[in-house]
């Protein structure tokens, strides 16, 4: 089929092809280790360093959160960027069971927005090496919410 763009019925093919998800930018491999929390003993979730207040919890039907319980302390996992190049990488998480305060990710010493409300967020930053950590962030507060599927990649 040739299409022309000055016909009407063919630019919205033209336009539907570009906005297909199948045509963005790919996606590198997860960089954050136990991002949803499904490893661990009791309240200590494998590979992060839970802040004061902050303990991994039974969120029931075997899914496990980070629950930050009125703190402002953060909870770190190191050396998530080492060996990354520079550039933007997609930032997601979830907040669920909120009640107060705010809560964002600091990945490469890149935050996110500070979000304070249920939902998946999902925001790109440029990293730029400060350092090679993503930090949970009890920003303002304290916050009290559960967190879960931390994920960081590299936008190819
Ligand atoms: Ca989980
Ligand atoms: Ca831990």
């Amino acid at each position: 089929m040739r299409l022309d763009f000055r016909n009407l019925k063919d630019r919205a093919i033209i336009d539907s092809h570009y906005s297909n998800p199948g045509s963005a930018p790919g996606l590198g491999s997860e960089l954050v280790t136990n991002g949803d929390f499904s490893s661990g003993t009791g309240t200590d979730a494998d590979d992060w360093t839970e802040g004061t207040g902050t303990t991994r919890v039974d969120a029931g039907g075997g899914s496990y959160v980070m629950r930050f319980a009125a703190t402002i302390d953060n909870t770190t996992q190191v050396n998530v960027f080492l060996g990354q190049p520079h550039g933007t990488y997609r930032v997601s998480f979830t907040i669920s069971n909120y009640s107060a305060g705010t809560f964002r990710v600091r990945a490469g010493g890149i935050a996110t927005t500070a979000q304070g409300a249920n939902g998946t967020y999902t925001e790109d930053i440029s990293f730029a090496g400060a350092n090679n950590s993503v930090v949970l962030d009890a920003y303002t507060g304290p916050f009290s919410g559960d967190v879960d599927n931390v994920s960081v990649k590299q936008v190819l």
